[in-house]
């Protein structure tokens, strides 16, 4: 069923402000905060000017400038989509400053704000507060009225917070103003009081007799239980300070610990992993926005490269590394291979070591390890490294951690749709090393002008294929789509679980498939490859 979509913030704040129920905010001081209320269920945020001005380090005394503050909020309303109520101080100004501030908080979707009767920089409430001034209550007034003349959003609420007991006038005095308020358009009076008990703000509810929504801030009277809220019928309970106060202690907690004790091992089980950030930003909307608008490189293809074994033919070179790290042209043959494939957007790469393996450390790779190398074959590597895969893997291809190649090979695997495909080198005669791969193939036709547009598939792979028959060599790039290497992993757990499998390489597979009649594509190629087998064959790498 389609949702409903939500009213605006505006409409979700008056519907707060007049329910018959009592309804919370809490408190929030910048975009994940705001986030972290609306997750946990609150139907609206106060946007807190002492906090706010506490998380930029400065005091709770407009030391931020108002539109510092309005760029700060604009990032919570970005954030959330519950409706936020600002703490708008004393409105920044006079009935001029008032009406600019309006409008900015409209165009930023900011649901409402509260202004409280006192001068211009303001002093929190529970600082001195008896030794503060309160604003004239005709120019307060004015100040309503010029911002409810402001609004365009008919729903857009102005809260009209009363100082009088802070400042030590008492009840009288509240209640008057809180009716010169209301008079003046205000939508809800916040009676605020600095009582550890809540004495004050309920004289002030059973004289005000409901003209109008009550707003309260029952920091220092906590211990009143909230059925008392619930009894006297206040319209909104703000929780005004609690995320931010909650923060500090476990940021102060943790910075000593950090400090003291140099290692992150007792505080990492105690905070938020970093997942959970990623996901309070919502990293996934990006990943999937991307997917949709950037040109798509091969961010979900993914390599397996198998290099477990320690390739003998280099002799000393392979003495305490296997092939694949031997130098050639200042770096591991494995280097060069992960910069072919980063140069064509796949980073997804495995590498499955097993000979020497601490010496197969490259960084940002995926390691599979093949600790029983000397034992076991290729297909036994393989089928390490895609029970390892995790994630939504769109296309695999399978290489070896000693053949060089050029972009275009991967570049056009991955571009063919077919699900088996194989890369053939036609230039084979007199090529004796290649044999190696035990990969001499027959297919359904020889290369020709004509093979480069039909489909040509596998017919038999070996060393064994008679020499009329040959048209090339198998140069070590297998690609398979998903549901490939679906089929793959179960083949090879059935082929694997027969002991004389156990050696096996690839070409097995590429038997197994063809007796299975699974079609294999095979591209044609002429060089763009080379395998790594003798020392001739590194010298050449220099080249490639
Ligand atoms: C705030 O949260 O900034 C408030 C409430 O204005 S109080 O700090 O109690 O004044
Ligand atoms: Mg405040």
């Amino acid at each position: 069923m389609p949702t409903q979509p939500r009213p605006s913030k505006t409409r979700q704040f008056k519907d707060l402000l007049s329910s018959k129920e009592v309804e919370f905010l809490c408190e929030a001081h910048n975009g994940l905060s705001a986030r972290i209320v609306e997750e946990a269920g609150f139907k609206g945020i106060w946007a807190s000017g002492l906090t706010i001005a506490a998380q930029f380090g400065v005091r709770d005394n407009n030391e931020a400038s108002w539109t510092q503050i309005l760029d700060h909020v604009e990032f919570m309303s970005d954030a959330t989509h519950v409706p936020i109520l600002l703490d708008g101080d004393t409105g920044y100004g006079n009935f001029n400053n008032m009406q600019r501030l309006i409008r900015k908080l409209e165009q930023r979707h900011v649901a409402a704000v509260c202004i409280e009767d006192k001068l211009f920089p303001k002093t929190n409430s529970f600082l001195k507060g008896e030794t503060q001034p309160l604003a004239d209550v005709d120019e307060f007034c004015g100040k309503i009225k010029a911002g409810k003349d402001a609004q365009i959003d008919d729903d857009f609420c102005i809260i009209a917070r009363v100082e009088a007991f802070i400042c030590g006038w008492g009840l009288t005095e509240a209640v008057r103003r809180a009716d010169a308020y209301h008079q003046a358009g205000a939508d809800g009076i916040l009676i605020h009081s600095a009582l550890a008990v809540p004495d004050e703000i309920l004289a002030f509810q059973r004289e005000w007799a409901d003209r109008g929504p009550v707003v309260i801030v029952p920091t220092k009277y906590y211990s009143t239980p909230t059925d008392v809220f619930r009894q006297y019928g206040f319209s909104l309970v703000i929780w005004a300070n609690h995320l931010l106060r909650a923060a500090v202690t476990t940021m102060q907690n943790t910075a000593k610990t950090l400090h003291a004790q140099e290692h992150l091992l007792s505080i990492e089980d105690k905070i938020a992993p970093v997942g959970e950030i990623f996901r309070l930003q919502d990293a996934a909307e990006l990943q999937e926005a991307e997917q949709r608008y950037l040109p798509q490189g091969h961010d979900r293809a993914a390599v397996i490269v198998l290099a477990a074994s320690r390739g003998d033919e280099l002799g000393e070179l392979t003495e305490d590394r296997p092939k694949t790290m031997v130098k050639s042209q200042g770096q591991p043959i494995l280097a060069h291979i992960v910069e072919t494939y980063r140069a064509v957007g796949i980073n997804n790469i495995t590498v499955v070591r097993g000979y020497k393996k601490e010496a197969v450390s490259l960084p940002h790779l995926t390691y599979v390890d093949n600790d029983n190398f000397s034992e076991t074959g290729e297909l036994d590597s393989l089928y390490k490294a895609l029970t390892s895969q995790k994630g939504n893997v769109q296309e695999t291809i399978i290489s070896y951690g000693d053949v060089l190649f050029n972009q275009y090979i991967p570049q056009t695997l991955l571009q063919d749709p077919h699900d088996w495909v194989m890369f053939v080198d036609s230039l084979w005669e007199g090529k004796t090393t290649y044999t190696r791969l035990g990969g001499f193939v027959e297919c359904t036709a020889p290369n020709s002008r004509k093979a480069f547009n039909a489909k040509i598939y596998l017919k038999q792979i070996g060393r064994d294929v008679p020499r009329e028959s040959i048209h090339g060599v198998w140069m070590g790039f297998l690609k398979v789509s998903p549901k490939a290497a679906e089929q793959l992993q179960t083949m090879l757990q059935d082929m694997l679980a027969d002991p004389t499998h156990k050696k096996a390489g690839m070409s097995q597979l590429f038997k197994a498939l063809l007796s299975r009649n699974v079609s294999v594509r095979v591209l044609y190629t002429v060089g763009h490859w080379l395998d790594i087998n003798s020392l001739e064959d590194l010298v050449q790498a220099g080249q490639f």
